[in-house]
């Protein structure tokens, strides 16, 4: 950790902001827009972090420092200014001096528009790394796309989804950087010329070719003077426009080709746990990888000495997205720079590693050879290579044909396609998954071949959150209570938080921790008044389901329950007195073209409609879906939740972050046995948290046996009852066939066991409604879920994955003399 400079006094901050608005933006105090006060805050900050990066860049170029390069298509990043003067220790510097300009701080922060750069959890896990990469001084550069539009923005027309395009840039971003002039061509399609067969260099010439230019985000870290660079690439066509066709008066025709180069760091695919097979999308995905390549060879490797090139750089592949890397790589020291085969393939899988991130196969991205040879011909014929090598070695050592055939990277049928996470496995020295669960489930099934061969390939590193967005930034409250308890040291060490655990059995210091958790949910019950004219009592039990929507995270169970207690009530089964109030909030968006999970959200929003209207219900049951999820909202619900929903099916879920986030803000799990939530019960204690459900051996072997839904159904009242209603229209104004889909699904095939768990998951709510009428012990609870869960920093993450994987060190910027 090295010192941070003196900070400005407010006057000279507010003279820095105005010289900004009028010098640099050409804008006047009184005439400013509130995104004039934004951008111009923003640039202000900016200035601050710009020393420390020239530093940490300088620092780390003198001592030839190892680089880790993390690759990923998605970086979802959440709004940055308040995090950038976190880490400049500028927030009440600015509030000041905007308040002497007569200026709302609050909202000015407001204007910001995130860049929802990520889908969800793999997207905001990488953001996550970055920050603690940049906190612990590893010098690091994250490379990614600059998508002009990110994950769409949702909204709900007669509660159902309807997607809008995420104009994040229209009015400009503060944060980043451009180099035009750094920008770094990269070819598609063409042929491929010279001797074939013998391993040889051989010469591709790309048939069409974009420019990729570079955008420098700088990721401060917290308490260092350090700062990373986030690089994401935009497309810009070659030649700009034909201006032949353009002055012959054909236009369109004339900007053909530029529109079509653009395309590709246009839009997200807004897909998540499905690959979407699309011919941009790998482009996207070589357009990246390559300039990335590029950029770092360039950068640290002026000496040429490709030898070096595992001690000097760790490339981490974040899924399989950016896996075209590893031909990438072969042809760079092949083809341009004459290193033999042999050599070059030992460099190359000494440099790379890869991280997984499902369990879902039908998740697991494949390429069709017909594709990938017309787009990246040379890379085919790499990947060809390597892959004859491979099994030539698998057949060495006496491998059946069949396991043979299995293990291949080129899948046969139905059609002949590269399998990218066999390619990433065979191309890296290490392979991890993302939860102790999951590391075991890729090792015993969806890469057992690989891992019976390669042992010691195969690793874990559990996901981690960063303490300083969402824990500082999101809960002031909570933040402050704990700088009381423990000192603020816990911001960069989060292991501290154990010296909260005798404070749970103090009257007062419980007291406090339920005013802050009463605090949070009146700041909550106000934004979503504001925000999504929704209106609900801080009085109730916040039970919280955020992440995104899909099948095997049930959110179908959820829904059940809250039918169970509307029908159970309607049939007279069920005093509504006796229902612990409460407020399920849902924060989800489905994939566009994902069917089944928009129905669900229509039937969330159509239970919400009618439960919030039945007059039994009042004051007892709400359901509250506040449209269009994203980092800016989770940020506002996490310190509010009593109850954190992760209930998908076991063997599912490859880890969940959205656990973690609650875990450390207070809420309690209602949980499965699934990805990391197993790891949050064994650190914070059976007793405070509530288990239930089939365990991944289990619904194993329920799926064996031949899964019947319908004996579940047949067997219980409540969930006939909760199904029946569903069915009879009565969220659908009596049309049986809106919800159809879903309830022929849930009876005919049901394939993550919503109905197998109903029976346990609706008793463990039970469990949760005695806990939640003793106050004092469920605040007992809820503080010893801070005080355990450190162990989920993204830093202890970061540290796993140095220790495990990259082996670089630290390098703290020192700072330039004159
Ligand atoms: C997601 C998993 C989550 C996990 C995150 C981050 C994908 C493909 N996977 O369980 O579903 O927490 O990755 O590792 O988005």
């Amino acid at each position: 950790m090295t010192s941070t400079p003196a900070l400005p006094s407010a006057e000279s901050f507010a003279a820095e902001f105005r010289d900004q608005l009028l010098h640099e933006q050409g804008v006047s105090l009184r005439t400013a827009t509130p995104t004039d006060l934004y951008t111009a805050l923003g640039r202000t900050v900016r200035r601050h972090l710009v020393d420390g990066w020239f530093d940490t860049l300088s620092t780390q170029l003198d001592r030839r420092s190892k680089v880790v390069a993390y690759l990923s298509a998605e970086y979802l990043l959440g709004r940055q200014l308040e995090n950038a003067l976190l880490a400049t220790g500028l927030t009440d510097v600015a509030r000041d001096a905007l308040a002497s300009l007569g200026v709302s701080f609050d909202d000015v922060v407001d204007q910001e528009v995130e860049p929802g750069l990520g889908n969800g959890g793999l997207g905001r896990l990488a953001a996550c790394f970055v920050d603690s990469l940049a906190t612990l001084d590893i010098p690091a550069v994250g490379y990614g796309i600059r998508y002009e539009y990110g994950i769409f923005r949702q909204t709900f027309v007669d509660g159902r989804q309807v997607e809008q395009a995420d104009d994040w840039l229209a009015l400009g971003s503060p944060w980043e950087l451009p180099h035009p002039e750094m920008a770094v061509t990269v070819g598609f399609g063409g042929t491929v010329e010279g001797d074939h067969g013998t391993g040889g260099p051989r010469r591709w010439v790309p048939g069409w070719t974009v420019e990729a230019v570079p955008y420098n985000y700088l990721v401060p870290g917290y308490g260092t003077r350090n700062v990373n660079t986030l690089r994401l690439w935009s497309a810009r066509a070659t030649k700009a426009f034909n201006l032949q066709t353009f002055n012959a008066g054909d236009y369109e025709a004339a900007v053909r080709g530029q529109t079509y180069a653009e395309n590709i760091s246009k839009v997200l695919y807004p897909e998540d746990s499905t690959p979407q097979g699309k011919e941009l999308r790998l482009q996207q995905q070589y357009f990246f990888v390559a300039a990335s390549l590029r950029d770092l060879l360039d950068r640290t490797l002026d000496d040429q000495d490709w030898d070096a090139i595992p001690d000097r750089v760790a490339f981490q592949l974040n899924d399989t997205h950016p896996v075209i890397a590893i031909p990438e790589l072969m042809r760079l020291l092949v083809d341009d720079h004459g290193v033999a085969w042999d050599r070059a393939w030992d460099i190359t899988r000494r440099t790379f590693n890869y991280t997984c991130h499902t369990l879902l196969p039908e998740a697991l991205e494949i390429w069709s050879v017909e594709l990938l040879g017309r787009l990246l011909p040379r890379h085919l014929e790499i990947i060809y290579r390597i892959n004859e090598e491979f099994l030539d070695v698998l057949r060495g050592q006496g491998a059946s044909e069949l396991q043979v055939r299995r293990m291949s990277i080129i899948q046969e049928s139905p059609e002949r396609a590269v399998r990218m996470a066999f390619l990433a496995t065979v191309g890296s020295s290490h392979v991890n998954g993302v939860a102790e669960l999951h590391s075991q489930l890729l090792r015993d099934v969806v890469l057992h071949d690989f891992s019976q061969l390669w042992p010691e390939r195969f690793t874990n590193v559990t996901n981690g959150v960063t303490p300083r967005r969402f824990l500082r930034l999101a809960n002031p409250g909570l933040s402050s209570l704990l700088d009381d308890a423990v000192g603020t040291g816990w911001v960069r060490d989060l292991d501290l938080l154990r010296g909260l655990e005798p404070l749970a059995d103090d009257p007062s210091f419980r007291e406090r921790f339920r005013a802050v958790k009463a605090a949070n949910k009146q700041r909550l019950v106000e934004l979503l008044q504001s925000r999504d004219g929704i209106t609900v009592s801080p009085d109730a039990m916040f039970d919280v389901m955020i992440k995104r929507l899909h099948e095997y995270k049930r959110q179908m169970l959820k829904v059940l329950h809250v039918v169970t207690l509307y029908d159970r009530v309607l049939r007279g089964e069920l005093r509504a007195e006796d229902i612990t109030p409460r407020v399920v909030v849902f924060g989800a968006k489905a994939a566009p073209g994902y069917k089944m999970a928009k129905e669900i959200i229509a039937l969330i929003n159509a239970v919400g409609t009618v439960v919030d209207a039945a007059p039994e219900l009042q004051g007892r049951l709400r359901v509250a879906f506040p449209a269009n999820y994203n980092v800016t909202l989770a940020e506002k619900l996490i310190p509010a939740a009593d109850l954190s929903e992760q209930i998908s099916l076991a063997g599912k879920e490859a880890s969940g972050t959205g656990n973690m986030k609650l875990a450390l803000n207070g809420a309690l799990t209602i949980g499965t046995l699934d990805g990391a939530n197993v790891e949050i019960r064994d650190l914070v204690g059976d007793d405070n948290f509530f288990l239930f459900g089939l365990t991944e051996p289990e619904a194993q072997a329920v799926q064996d046996a031949g899964y019947d839904p319908g004996s579940y159904y047949e067997a219980d009242a409540d969930l006939r009852g909760a199904i029946e209603l569903i069915a009879s229209g009565a969220f659908s104004g009596g049309d049986r066939a809106v919800f159809e889909p879903i309830v022929s699904d849930l009876l005919w095939k049901d394939r993550f066991l919503v109905l197998a768990d109903y029976r346990a998951y609706v008793d463990a709510q039970a469990r949760v409604e005695a806990a939640y009428a003793d106050p004092d012990a469920w605040s007992r609870s809820a503080i010893l879920n801070v005080a355990r869960t450190g162990f989920f920093s993204s830093d202890r993450s970061i540290r796993d994955y140095l220790d495990r994987v990259w082996r670089a060190d630290a390098v703290p910027a020192e700072p330039r003399v004159g």
